[in-house]
């Protein structure tokens, strides 16, 4: 249809693209200290993981070196790494969660 007409009768539809958010992955990092049951119970506490699951990852974590958490838009992804980490130090654990974008 020719820019700037419109026919009688008819009328213009429009839409508006949503921007989906760029997600963070918040990964745990393994380290030699942090007691395997406080990985799990972080993982169920501020990550919602029912329990069999956040034992899983907690193993991927400890086998491999690292292992996704969680997947959250920019703001509540740092805000979990900062929940997670004071809640470790608060225990004396040396445990590391990091944000990073997903593509
Ligand atoms: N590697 C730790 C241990 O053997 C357990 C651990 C798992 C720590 C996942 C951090 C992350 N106690």
């Amino acid at each position: 249809q020719t820019p700037g007409t419109q026919l009688p009768g008819t009328q213009t539809l429009e839409r508006t693209a949503t921007a989906r958010p760029r997600m963070w992955r918040v990964l745990l990092l393994n380290d030699d200290y942090t007691p395997m049951d406080f990985v799990v119970f972080v993982l169920a506490r501020y990550f919602r993981k029912p329990e069999q699951e956040a034992q899983q990852i907690m193993l991927a974590v400890h086998h491999k070196g690292q292992g996704v958490a969680g997947l959250y838009t920019r703001d509540i992804a740092e805000t979990k790494v900062a929940q997670v980490t004071a809640h470790a130090r608060r225990e004396g654990y040396p445990l590391r969660a990091v944000a990073e974008p997903e593509a």
